[in-house]
C-alpha cells in the first residue's frame, strides 16, 4: 500500500471543479487519508517547489499557488502514486490526453489544475510538509478486498 500527496492548485476552487476532480480519486477506489482547504504560505510554496528554483518557470509558479486556497490530500492505495500520475496526465499540458485531469481540465502547463507527488520519495517528502501525523485518519476500508 502506498500514499501520494495530491494538492488542487488554487484555479480548481474558482472554476468550482473541486468535486468533479476529487470525485475521480473516489471512485478510482483510493482511500482519502487526509484532506483540507487552506492557503499555503510562502515557505510551504517555496519548500515544496525547491527543486524549480531558479527556472524561468519558477517565479510564476510561487505566484499562482499563492494567489488562493488550495485543497490538499493524502490518498492512499495499492500503485496510488503511479496511478494517480496516470489520472492527472503529464506536466506538459500538450502530452495531456482527454480523460486524464489535465486534459480534460486544462490548457496551459503552467496552470495545470493539480498536483500529484511523481515518485515514492517525493511522496515521504511532501506528505509531511502538508499534514502532521495527526492529521492522517486510518480507517478500515471494506472496499479493500475488492482491490
Ligand atoms: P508536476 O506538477 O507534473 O510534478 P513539475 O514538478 O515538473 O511537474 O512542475 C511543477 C509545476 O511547475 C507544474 N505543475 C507546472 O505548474 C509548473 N511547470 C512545470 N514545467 C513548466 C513549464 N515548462 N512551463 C510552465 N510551468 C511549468
Amino acid at each position: 500500500m502506498e500514499r501520494t500527496l495530491v494538492f488542487l492548485k488554487p484555479g480548481v476552487l474558482q472554476r468550482r471543479i473541486a468535486g468533479t476532480i476529487l470525485d475521480r480519486f473516489e471512485r478510482k477506489g483510493f482511500r482519502i487519508l487526509a484532506l483540507k482547504l487552506f492557503r499555503m504560505d510562502k515557505a510551504l510554496v517555496e519548500a515544496h517547489y525547491a527543486e524549480h528554483r531558479g527556472r524561468d518557470f519558477y517565479e510564476k509558479l510561487v505566484e499562482y499557488t499563492l494567489s488562493g486556497p488550495v485543497i490538499a490530500m493524502v490518498l492512499e492505495g495499492p500503485e496510488v502514486i503511479a496511478l494517480v500520475r496516470r489520472m492527472t496526465g503529464p506536466t506538459d499540458i500538450g502530452e495531456s490526453l482527454p480523460g486524464t485531469i489535465r486534459g480534460d481540465f486544462a490548457c496551459s502547463t503552467r496552470l495545470n489544475i493539480v498536483h500529484a507527488s511523481d515518485s515514492p520519495e517525493s511522496a515521504v517528502r511532501e506528505i509531511p510538509l502538508f499534514f502532521k501525523d495527526e492529521e492522517i485518519c486510518r480507517w478500515e476500508d471494506e472496499n479493500a478486498r475488492w482491490y
